[in-house]
């Protein structure tokens, strides 16, 4: 702990520090509470940056800067009273960076955002808050000047994700390939479909706008009535199908069981969740969603736990090299989760369907 004493020593803070203590359930970044005397100061967030994964923390930061302050610039226009709530505020280093750098590890610090809870299941009440956050949030990003980097390349191409998990396949450098072959088996049956929204872009059919790219449920601030203050974890903040956002949201949000739930009976896909955020999105985004983005909207939904079977496969079979793991078989029993969920999509996708004709009618 005084190593982190000390790296706070590197930040432009007000107040003393009174503790410093682990923050949320993240599965790259290291992150912290800073815990400040009294109630006159605020508290922070601190943050070891995973630079493994993140291997451009300038192009990182520059993003996360465009993206903050363009939304503080649009909070400003509206009159909005709440801003320091409603966007994060990065706090400077000594050398008047937005990170410090301590030799071996990249950190950042931003203010806490008081009253402000984050949650791992939602109702669906809250889920339509989130629906109309997150279309609200790319609908603001719609115009920003800056051109935002990939911070990780082809984070949500689904052709490289699979690229990815046939090459550890073929290297099988844990020698876990031979258990894992049923998954194996049903990722490659839906491989071409799952890839439909990469050919699209190739034809021009689909744009990429500046998405937030990890949109789980707990990467949303909502306030004392549960409405959605601000987005949180904008490391991934790129160019991207708005079907990233829409559809991870529903993987984390519509799950009635864990992401590594070891029970699969409580994994499926919540309707109720789905039609609340679904209702919320189209009200926010609708305005410059294209036809073929709407139409696809049930794709995205399969698309994500999909591409995070896939994922967690992938590191499964590569020896957990890339996320936090708890346990050894924890990746594997991701995949299985994920794979439940994905079947309990594919079982709703005419009803899916279905309600999204309808809220179009009614939108009209
Ligand atoms: C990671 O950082 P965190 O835990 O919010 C991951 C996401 C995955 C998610 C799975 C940079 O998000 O892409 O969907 O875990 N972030 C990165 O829970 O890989
Ligand atoms: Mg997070």
């Amino acid at each position: 702990m005084q190593k982190l004493f000390d790296i706070i020593e590197n930040f432009q803070i007000v107040g003393v520090i009174d503790e410093v203590k682990p923050l949320g359930t993240g599965l790259i970044n290291d992150t912290y509470k800073v815990v400040t005397k009294g109630t006159e100061d605020p508290n922070y967030v601190l943050q070891r940056i995973n630079h493994a994964i993140f291997q451009d923390v300038e192009m990182l930061q520059d993003n996360i800067d465009a993206v903050t302050s363009h939304i503080r610039h649009k909070l400003e226009e509206e009159g909005e009273d709440d801003i320091d709530r409603k966007v994060l505020h990065f706090i400077a280093s000594n050398n008047d960076k937005s990170y410090f750098y301590d030799g071996d590890s990249y950190w950042r610090m931003m203010t806490f955002i008081p009253n402000a809870t984050t949650y791992e299941t939602v109702n669906p009440e809250y889920s339509y808050y989130a629906g109309k956050a997150f279309g609200d949030f790319q609908a603001k990003l719609a115009d920003i000047p800056a051109k935002l980097g990939e911070t990780i390349p082809n984070f949500h191409n689904m052709e490289f994700r699979l690229k990815q998990l046939r090459d550890a396949v073929a290297a099988n450098a844990a020698s876990r390939v031979d258990e894992v072959k049923y998954y194996l088996d049903e990722i490659e049956k839906r491989a071409d479909e799952m890839c439909k929204a990469e050919q699209l872009y190739r034809e021009g059919q689909l744009p990429k706008r500046v998405c937030h790219c990890d949109t789980k449920v707990n990467n949303m601030m909502f306030d004392e009535d549960g409405k959605v203050l601000c987005v949180i974890d904008l490391d991934t903040v790129m160019p991207s199908f708005i079907f990233s956002d829409y559809g991870d949201f529903l993987r984390t949000g519509a799950n009635t069981g864990d992401e590594d739930d070891m029970d699969l009976d409580r994994v499926g896909f919540n309707m109720d969740i789905f039609r609340a955020f679904t209702k919320g999105y189209l009200e926010g985004a609708g305005s410059f969603l294209t036809p073929i983005e709407i139409e696809n909207l049930p794709y995205a939904a399969a698309l994500f736990p999909y591409m995070q079977c896939v994922r967690f496969l992938a590191d499964y079979i590569n020896g957990d090299t890339y996320y936090k793991t708890k346990y050894p078989e924890h990746n594997l029993v991701r995949t299985k989760a994920q794979f439940k969920l994905l079947q309990s999509v594919e079982q709703h996708a005419e009803e899916m369907k279905a309600f999204i004709d309808e809220c179009l009618k009614t939108q009209e």
